[in-house]
């Protein structure tokens, strides 16, 4: 695991330094084109905060704008959909968060993709229908892997056995993607996830970092991932090291 752990942040850190260092054109003919950078994205903070009284992990992310209030504009259809989000790796097992699987880094997401609704269990703008409402920023759990195809260097890990190695709670996409339903906190410059402690099986001793991320839906290009990161906006840590502790409190 350690030695998939380096792999992994080598190759995202190469991925994140050659974004800057190449014609994304060149990169990317399929004419991928991340959402503009805003101070929304840039990331000051974060924290997970272990409420004991509570049995709650709050993550929190800082950033230096508005936390959600830069959101992707629609493309019109599932294949490109753009993905935004706040993204928090950790070193949980798959096995804390309900997947099955032996690799992958767990990361808790906040994303917003106003194309299509992935929460089929939540209605979270209250309009009675369950399905209209994946531009408001909800949660998921991913498994991360590292991914050469894509300019960010990871993607979310795919499966085609979703009966087998996903929660029910899952969407049924083919890929280690899970819609658990915590609830998401915008407030000002923060925004918050809120983490029940028996979801990530009772554990507090897990490290994490903070990542902003454009991803993007894939379904007609069978060389490139699913859904894979091509823009990284900003690494709180700065190298990926997953340095932050859970702060009881
Ligand atoms: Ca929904
Ligand atoms: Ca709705």
């Amino acid at each position: 695991m350690r030695f998939f752990l380096a792999t992994f942040f080598l190759l995202l850190l190469t991925g994140a330094t050659s974004l800057s260092g190449c014609d994304p054109a060149e990169a990317q003919p399929q004419l991928v084109t991340p959402t503009t950078a805003t101070a929304d994205l840039d990331l000051t903070a974060a924290r997970v905060r272990y409420i004991e009284d509570l049995g709650l992990l709050v993550f929190e992310q800082d950033v230096a704008g508005t936390a959600g209030a830069t959101r992707p504009e629609a493309a019109g259809q599932v294949d490109g959909a753009p993905v935004l989000g706040y993204v928090f790796p950790t070193t949980l097992s798959p096995s804390d968060v309900g997947f099955r699987a032996d690799d992958g880094i767990v990361a808790l997401a906040a994303t917003s993709h106003p194309d299509f609704d992935d929460t089929p269990l939540w209605d979270e703008d209250h309009s009675g229908d369950y399905a209209d409402d994946g531009v408001i920023f909800h949660s998921h759990w991913v498994l991360l892997g590292p991914d050469d195809r894509v300019p960010g260097g990871l993607a979310v890990l795919e499966t085609q056995r979703i009966a087998e190695d996903l929660p029910p709670t899952a969407p049924g996409m083919p890929m280690y993607l899970d819609s658990p339903g915590f609830s998401v906190v915008l407030s000002g410059n923060t925004i918050r996830l809120l983490v029940p402690l028996d979801r990530v099986g009772g554990r507090t001793d897990f490290q994490f970092d903070a990542v902003a991320a454009y991803m993007e839906v894939n379904q007609g290009d069978d060389t490139r991932p699913l859904l894979g990161v091509y823009e990284v906006y900003d690494v709180l840590s700065g190298d990926l090291s997953l340095p932050y502790t859970v702060a009881s409190e």
